[in-house]
């Protein structure tokens, strides 16, 4: 628990370590209760370090030392200092290499913090990112110090038949006593962040991949008995990562052996630990009767961003912590890619602009904004936040359409060549960008130290006589916490004209030869005209394509200019947000009227015809389609009022959807009848699309309220064959007054008690429903036998789902939701403060409120800091949200 003030480690403040590992030796005699870890760490002092002698500090949690030896000789107490958080040897060798040898014990079953070595059904594994090895080892703890490592394990045969470490097995035997051990040796230098074991009865999915210099590579997923049957899709989208690794940036693996082991208790999504990938089962298990559409496709990108931090992570790291947006930015970049290239790159792009609008922008709005390359922590855990990994992803991005496909191809090769085998900073990434490119980005530079999010006014002025335009763009940043003032970013702006008929104008600035029919304009002052010239009639304008920099944009628009482009934009990403921002207009001003008390209007005719014609052009993107027809979700459209109004957002957005439902009613009748055939077993993008399209449809029908839509629906419920279809249709009954609710989710629970990653949709469901009874039944849930604190997929899916996913209640005006969320985080921080911590963050937007919401939030933040026992994980988040 929390020191009376826990410390705040500063990027400032970094330092080359005194020593260096080369070589560490690990033999672990495993046992659920008393573990025994001898450890042989072979160091030297580090030539790049101040000279002189230092005592030799290595970090160490919850361990309790039984020896240490230097060089074979037992030390005496007197001779190292012992503390809660470190083992210090006063006095080692200066002049040559010497062995370090301890011998701890620890107690993986009483390690509810996952952190470390700890228990999850029956299996012992283990999370060390970031700095989890300490609860392992004494050790050099910290990512600049890469080692070699061998790994003995030892155990019971018959609890834990498989014993797996990172890199290639290089022996094994039998022991007394029903005991057997197996060695491992990894030929990689690596951080001990990227160590890994897991012991248990497991199973093993085996298969091959070839490379393309013609090495097989052993593949193996490992898992409980019985979800060998789940595993099918986790190989095959494996094999498609390595494959376009290989394509993409020509990198192939390294190891001769890929495992990944999915456990039912993770705090994260998954972690990259070298050649043994160790995963949350949500992110491996699918079968098409339990896992939805969604889940198939995300255990895809999950899978692709793993494997790509083979090279983006492992062979080059990180130099410290500060540096994490290096290996995680980059990598989400990577992922993102891969998942656009093997589905639809505009449904990919609007998915990743959605997250970064509804959890990036808010936090980069609120009192725990940071830089993508934060300057100081107090617990590492807090930073691996929607900054670090989805802006530090656009932050690369933006390089990445600055320089084109070709000239970032260039540098990331050049990184590659230069930085292998090293632990690198962010701007040695940018550094290699610059070489490989002669280009400067210095300016470039400040998307990794400042913090906030950038707002562009932009206006157009034509000038019929001239034919030409001229684009004023002004970039402005609001003060963060410790940044007062913000210099301008530079920032690439992608440029696309249209022409009444609907057709591209060529865009050429004045003074450039070429014109095309997009450009990328390079934004770098505060404020800076753009003229583009040769335009035979005045433009509509289309700029930020593609969504080309995280930032928000201010244009002012009329809504007739927004409908011709919903219906003519070539950009996708434009085309589905001149759409957004028809509904956001109209839906906000319906808000306004509510708040008001004036009397509703007639929903604009140019939504209902915008959406109608999307409804009846069709377009092979069926999946595209069915995001064109979905309407702002409320955290976005919260995102766009000064103060959020919960129920006048869900209430005005309501009553569009009704409307929608009415005036379209023939149009989402024949498309669920065209496209609600089952295909059981089908996962490509074009069955995924025709059951995202038809599930739209159904939502807007049971808006009607009418008994036959309400028995469609408990139909599709009753026969669906896939999970897709069988949670949409429980989903609309559970936020409706559906007659057959009660007994859907009692006979949804009975089938499905046996998969505990169904039983957390089951619970999630409950918790994001806007029926007024949902804050009741979520505590009663509390109660479920099936609930379990201890289980991070389970907490998520019902205090997580409601404080996250459920503003409508969560955020009641009496306070009840804050205080539920109070409640659970004192109580679950005793268990599992990384959880807990990040639970916290739907408090810290409390400045998004009114006054009296404000006040209930933050006394809740109070109360949560007034506890004793706190931990040093939520006192940062819980302090840092009030300052
Ligand atoms: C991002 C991860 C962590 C934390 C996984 C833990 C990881 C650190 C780990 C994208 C896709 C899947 C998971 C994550 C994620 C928060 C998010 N190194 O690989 O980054
Ligand atoms: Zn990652």
């Amino acid at each position: 628990m929390r020191d009376a003030n826990p410390k705040t480690t500063y990027l400032k403040d970094y330092r080359p370590p005194d020593y260096l590992i080369d070589a560490v030796d690990l033999h672990f005699s495993l046992d659920e209760e008393e573990t025994h870890v001898q450890a042989w760490l072979t160091l030297r002092k580090n030539p790049d370090a101040p000279k002189g002698p230092a005592p030799l500090e290595l970090a160490g949690e919850e361990l309790l030392l039984e020896s240490v030896r230097l060089d074979g000789r037992v030390l005496t107490p007197a001779e190292y200092q012992l503390s809660a958080e470190a083992l210090v040897v006063s006095s080692v060798p200066a002049d040559r290499a010497f062995i370090v040898e301890t011998e701890t014990r620890i107690n993986p079953k009483a390690n509810t913090a996952l952190e470390g070595l700890y228990l999850s059904n029956g299996m012992l594994c283990t999370q060390c990112e970031a700095e989890g090895f300490r609860k392992i080892t004494y050790f050099l703890d910290r990512p600049d110090v890469m080692a070699r490592y061998t790994t003995t394990l030892s155990a019971d045969k018959t609890r834990f038949p498989v014993l797996l470490a990172n890199g290639n097995k290089v022996g094994e035997g039998v022991l007394d006593g029903n005991r057997h051990w197996v060695k491992w040796s990894d030929p990689y230098k690596k951080p001990s962040y990227l160590f890994a074991l897991v012991a248990g009865r497991l199973e093993c999915l085996a298969d091959t991949f070839t490379t393309a210099s013609g090495r097989t590579i052993d593949l193996r997923i490992y898992v409980e008995p019985h979800d060998l049957d789940k595993c099918d899709h986790a190989m095959q989208s494996l094999k498609n990562a390595m494959a376009w690794d290989e394509a993409v940036y020509g990198r192939q693996y390294d190891l001769d052996l890929y495992m990944i082991v999915a456990v039912g208790h993770f705090n994260m999504g998954a972690m990259e630990n070298k050649g043994l990938n160790i995963f949350n089962t949500k992110y491996v298990l699918a079968r098409p009767d339990t896992a939805t559409d969604t889940d198939y496709q995300q255990i895809e990108g999950v899978i692709g961003h793993e494997y790509f931090h083979n090279w983006t992570g492992n062979r080059i790291t990180c130099r410290d912590w500060f540096q994490l947006s290096l290996k995680e930015g980059l990598t989400v970049f990577r992922d993102q890619a891969f998942t656009a290239d093997r589905t639809s790159r505009a449904v990919k792009r609007i998915t990743d602009v959605n997250m970064l609008r509804t959890r990036q922008f808010p936090e980069d709005a609120g009192p725990l904004a940071h830089p993508v390359r934060p300057d100081s922590y107090i617990e590492i855990n807090n930073f691996y936040t929607a900054t670090v990994y989805e802006k530090g992803a656009e932050v690369v991005r933006m390089i990445h359409t600055l320089l084109g496909p070709a000239g970032f191809r260039k540098g990331i090769d050049l990184y590659f060549d230069r930085h292998d085998g090293q632990a690198v900073t962010t701007d040695d990434f940018v550094k290699a960008m610059e070489d490989a490119n002669q280009v400067d980005l210095t300016q470039f530079r400040r998307w990794y130290s400042q913090a906030g999010t950038p707002e562009l006014q932009v206006e157009a002025a034509y000038d019929p006589a001239a034919r030409s335009l001229t684009l004023t763009v002004q970039q402005t940043c609001s003060p963060t916490p410790g940044q007062a003032e913000k210099k301008p970013y530079h920032m690439p702006l992608t440029l696309g004209l249209i022409a009444s008929d609907g057709s591209a104008l060529p865009v050429r600035l004045q003074g450039e030869a070429d014109a095309a029919s997009q450009k990328v304009l390079q934004l770098t002052e505060g404020k800076q005209q753009f003229r583009l010239v040769d335009l035979p009639e005045k433009p509509v304008v289309s700029i930020l394509r593609d969504f080309s920099a995280p930032v928000k944009l201010n244009l002012q628009r009329s809504l007739e200019e927004l409908a011709f482009l919903l219906s003519h934009d070539s950009d996708s990403f434009n085309r589905w947000e001149a759409g957004q921002q028809l509904a956001s207009r109209i839906i906000l001003r319906r808000v306004e009227r509510i708040q008001s008390g004036a009397a509703p209007e007639p929903v604009d005719e140019r939504l209902i015809g915008g959406f109608r014609a999307v409804v009846e052009q069709g377009g092979k993107d069926l999946s595209y389609r069915a995001l064109l027809l979905t309407l702002p979700s409320e955290s976005y459209l919260g995102e766009l009022m000064a103060v959020i109004d919960v129920d006048a957002i869900h209430q005005a957005r309501q009553q569009v959807r009704k409307t929608l439902a009415e005036m379209l009613r023939e149009a989402w009748e024949s498309l669920y009848q065209r496209y609600h055939h089952s295909e059981p077993g089908r996962f490509d993008a074009a069955a995924i699309g025709r059951r995202a399209l038809k599930n739209v449809a159904l939502g807007y029908l049971i808006e009607l309220a009418q008994p036959v839509i309400d028995a469609l629906c408990e139909r599709q419920f009753r026969e669906a064959r896939m999970m897709t279809d069988q949670l949409a249709a429980l989903s609309v009954m559970v936020n409706s007054r559906h007659p057959a609710k009660a007994e859907a989710l009692s006979s949804f629970y009975r089938q499905w008690q046996a998969q505990p990653l169904v039983i957390d949709k089951w619970f999630a469901l409950q918790a994001t429903s806007r029926m007024p009874d949902t804050r009741a039944v979520v505590e009663r849930l509390l109660d479920h036998p099936a609930f379990d604190l201890r289980n991070p997929n389970r907490v998520r899916a019902l205090v997580g789902a409601f404080s996250q996913a459920n503003a409508l209640h969560f955020h009641a005006a009496d306070g009840a939701g804050y205080r539920f969320l109070g409640d659970r985080i004192i109580v679950l921080d005793r268990i599992n403060p990384q959880l807990a911590a990040r639970l916290l963050s739907p408090l810290s937007h409390w400045h998004c409120y009114d006054e009296n919401r404000r006040r209930l939030m933050k006394q809740q933040l109070e109360r949560i800091i007034g506890t004793e026992t706190i931990s040093k994980d939520v006192y940062e988040v819980a302090t840092k949200s009030l300052a």
